[in-house]
């Protein structure tokens, strides 16, 4: 018997259910998942399933946890591993993934999340530009004072500031925005991590019928 739920939206398309799906399955939570088709707008049972009327929502062991950010802290409570150990490196993860959070709606807006089709070109809107180069120097910075010889942001071990770019990465390589080869190679990182290789996987096996159709040919 499963100690709880997790309620997610379409994986193909939903960015913020991947930052919620990450951590619980980082942490090894013994959770049932329930996966909702979203309509790409408001989504009646999301609304009906989802205290704050969106996915990802979190039920473990008594706990109700809404926001990809509350669940990622949720987590870390039972598996601290999600942040660095260091304090300052703690610090400056809990800023970028808080900066994801908060932040980027010209990237989020302009190269919507859509797993395995391949746009290169589109969505370069000036706000996007400009969101993709602060991403690439958060990227940079983390990786030069705290990557070391691992392969993710803060080293060896795949934390809650990878999560919460763990979409990004997956906007980059559908619309293939110019980028750094420290990007690309940490974008490239992100993608062979076994938890995102699932996640492609089952966005795979999707009813086709799930895809919103204004992500796949609307978009200049
Ligand atoms: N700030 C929220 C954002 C969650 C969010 O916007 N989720 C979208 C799906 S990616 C949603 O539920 N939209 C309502 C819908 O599609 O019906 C979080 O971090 O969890």
């Amino acid at each position: 018997m499963p100690e709880g739920r997790l309620v997610i939206g379409t994986r193909r398309h939903s960015s913020w259910s991947l930052r919620g799906w990450l951590p619980v399955r980082l942490a090894g939570l013994d959770v049932s998942e329930e996966v909702i088709r979203l309509a790409g707008g408001v989504t009646p049972e999301v609304k009906a399933r989802s205290p704050s009327g969106l996915v990802p929502y979190l039920e473990h062991r008594g706990a109700a946890i809404w926001e990809s950010l509350a669940i990622c802290e949720y987590c870390a409570e039972l598996f601290p591993k999600l942040w660095p150990a260091d304090r300052t490196a703690r610090a400056f993860a809990r800023a970028i993934a808080a900066e994801m959070h908060a932040g980027f709606a010209s990237l989020r807006q302009a190269m919507p999340m859509n797993l395995d089709r391949h746009f290169p070109g589109r969505g370069r809107t000036p706000g996007a530009l400009a969101d993709i180069a602060r991403i690439e120097k958060i990227w940079q910075e983390a990786r030069e004072r705290f990557g070391g010889a691992g392969p993710y942001l803060f080293g060896a071990d795949f934390t809650a500031a990878d999560v919460m770019y763990a979409p990004v990465v997956t906007r980059f390589l559908t619309y293939a925005p110019e980028l750094s080869a420290a990007s690309r190679a940490y974008c490239d990182s992100v993608r062979a991590h076994p938890l995102v290789s699932a996640w492609y996987e089952e966005a795979g096996r999707e009813p086709e019928a799930w895809r919103v159709t204004r992500y796949e040919t609307e978009l200049a």
